[in-house]
């Protein structure tokens, strides 16, 4: 065994670390302590073995770009595991694999997987170190990218040594192996009683940075359940209005929906005072606190976020977070070290290299950056990151948003009757497919509260935790529903988006303070056009119309195909829910019928 320096004494890890090393049999071993001087010495590293291209210095400052294997772009769904005891409660959405094959399988793949490489150990923190609810994980990968990533997506290094100390057992055991990234030998498996996370085959985004995906929401969420709390895919927003009231919002879209630029957003002019603050973009993990109020944090401390369609009008916080220390992962580069993607503000160069590698020409129908391209960036950067993003109580939270991608139907916004039918709007968000996963059917698919994908264990039991919340939370957030893509017959978003955004979040925040009107429908609440401000907005206020529209024909199938997936979640779907469909198919039925 390669003896290495031991910066613990917790015997837990150092067992569990040695298990690992025998396993895997790397050639050596190296703790990360997460300092400067570590970071500086890896970099070079990674540059040596062209891991890592060094950009333009002068034009971006501490920033690197890698290629990943072109097979390896996305999260994978169809290989991720929860692996549980029994399948009904990884549940019906969920890929389920018996832990004890799951652990001979990849323990199988693993087996000298890293001879000849380093094995490194990155111990590291979701949620600022001195919170009271923040968890403690290391990741154990033969992967220099990931740990470079690890920390800078998270709390990594000493801080996180400390905070587990010398005896605890609580710590999450992520066990990571690229192996020879192959498709066919590529699993995520999650083992939620043993607070474990074993993958194998993949470098990519939440397949590899484990704190993310894996542990701050597959994990986490078996967690809150259990402990009565949520962990959720929601970024949370800090909105000031001219007169200097601060509330906070949490929004759950699914990936690639526009979290991370509506964390960022930037109010239009005609928003005068307003200023939005980001506390987190991603992940966000809620719990009932002082003045019986539902508290959030965001357990990372950086963004690995969409490249493509971010430039200085769409979101210019993100442009200027990524200025400097950013690793590009998948953009189209040039010779010279600089970067481009689709819909940035300038023009492609005439030559540069895709990103796969190869020579990319102007002209040329093939994208240069890969949908799914990524920046990774540390959330200190973004000049917009709210003071409260490290702060270990969190933020409390007045509105919850869902919003999925959906081309008809669904209103720009809608606000729930009360909290279970704000459950129910989010239970049956559906959104049309991206390219953050990869080989997903194309459509709409049901997304529940954008966690799909992330649900630790039975998604009906999700669902009954989410409307048993209610009556934990003394003072409840309002739910509201959001659809930013809404299409015109020909195609075109009829919703300006981005800072225009603002335009809704500020009828959100005045709601959910009960200070502004609202027109009732049968599926919601909803603005009255006078209710929110358009003064200075481009498009034509016919097309504000059409994106608020509520047609009852339309919501009479939507209503009425909910009852497959409604099906799919089985005996364990609350009923509450599904009488809530019942009850809204029927009304929005008969108005139909009369032509409303
Ligand atoms: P994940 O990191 O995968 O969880 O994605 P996300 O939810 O943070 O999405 P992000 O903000 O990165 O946006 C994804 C894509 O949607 C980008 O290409 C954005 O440019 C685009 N987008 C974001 N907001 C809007 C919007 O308001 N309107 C339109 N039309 N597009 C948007
Ligand atoms: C998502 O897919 O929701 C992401 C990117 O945020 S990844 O880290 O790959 O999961
Ligand atoms: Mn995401």
């Amino acid at each position: 065994m390669p003896t290495e320096e031991r910066p613990t004494k917790n015997p837990h890890l150092l067992a569990w670390v040695d298990e690992m090393a025998r396993l895997c049999k790397p050639e050596r071993i190296e703790w990360c302590d997460g300092s400067a001087e570590e970071r500086k010495r890896l970099l070079e590293q990674a540059v040596a073995q062209k891991v890592l291209l060094p950009l333009d210095q002068k034009k971006w400052p501490g920033c690197y770009y890698h290629h990943s294997n072109p097979n390896d772009v996305a999260r994978v769904e169809h290989l991720t595991f929860i692996c549980t005891p029994t399948k009904a409660e990884a549940g019906p959405t969920n890929n389920w694999m018996d832990p004890a094959e799951a652990y001979r399988k990849l323990a199988a793949l693993y087996e000298g997987a890293m001879k000849g490489r380093t094995m490194f150990v990155v111990p590291y923190v979701m949620g600022p170190t001195d919170s009271p609810f923040a968890k403690v994980g290391v990741e154990i990968t033969d992967s220099i990218y990931v740990a470079l990533n690890m920390g800078m997506m998270t709390r990594m290094g000493k801080a996180a040594l400390a905070r587990l100390g010398d005896t605890s057992r609580e710590f999450n055991k992520g066990m990571h192996s690229v192996r020879d990234c192959d498709p066919d030998r590529r699993f995520i498996c999650h083992f939620p009683q043993d607070n474990t996370i074993w993958s194998v085959g993949s470098g990519y985004g939440g397949n590899a940075l484990l704190g993310k995906k894996c542990l701050a929401l597959r994990i986490a969420s078996y967690l809150a359940r259990n402990e009565g709390w949520l962990a959720e895919h929601m970024l949370i927003l800090e909105a000031e209005s001219p007169e200097g009231d601060v509330s906070y919002v949490a929004a759950a879209f699914p990936s690639a929906c526009g979290k991370t630029n509506f964390a960022m957003l930037i109010p239009p002019h005609s928003f005068e005072g307003w200023t939005i603050r980001t506390v987190g973009d991603d992940i966000a993990w809620l719990r009932v606190g002082d003045g019986g109020r539902l508290w959030a944090v965001n357990p990372e401390y950086g963004y690995f976020g969409v490249v493509p369609g971010t430039n200085f009008k769409t979101n210019p916080n993100a442009m200027r977070s990524i200025e400097r220390d950013t690793i590009f992962t998948n953009v189209a580069r040039t010779s010279d070290g600089d970067v481009w993607w689709e819909g940035k503000d300038n023009e492609p160069y005439p030559q540069m290299i895709d990103w796969k590698g190869q020579p990319w020409r102007k002209g040329t129908t093939d994208k240069a950056a890969h949908p799914n391209s990524r920046f990774t960036a540390p959330m200190q950067n973004n000049p917009a990151l709210s003071r409260f993003a490290d702060h270990p109580k969190g933020v409390p939270i007045s509105a919850i948003i869902f919003g999925g991608r959906r081309s008809t139907t669904i209103p720009l916004v809608l606000q729930s009757f009360n909290w279970t039918h704000g459950v129910f709007l989010g239970a049956t968000m559906g959104s049309e497919t991206t390219a953050a996963a990869q080989g997903l059917k194309e459509g709409v698919r049901r997304d529940p509260m954008a966690m799909l994908p992330f649900i630790g264990y039975d998604a009906g039991t999700y669902l009954q935790h989410w409307l048993d919340m209610q009556t934990r939370i003394p003072n409840p957030p309002k739910i509201f529903m959001v659809n930013w893509f809404r299409k015109t017959p020909d195609g075109k978003f009829l919703w300006p988006g981005y800072g225009e955004n603002m335009r809704v979040l500020k009828w959100i925040v005045d709601r959910a303070h009960g200070r502004i009107g609202a027109k009732e429908t049968l599926v919601g609440w909803v603005p009255r056009t006078t209710d929110l401000n358009l003064g200075g907005l481009e498009v034509p206020v016919a097309n504000v119309e059409q994106a608020m529209k509520i047609d009852y024909a339309e919501w009479e199938n939507e209503l009425a195909s909910e009852e497959e997936w409604f099906q799919k979640l089985g005996p364990t779907l609350p009923r509450p829910l599904a009488l809530q469909r019942e009850l809204l198919l029927e009304r929005v039925r008969s108005a139909a019928r009369q032509g409303a």
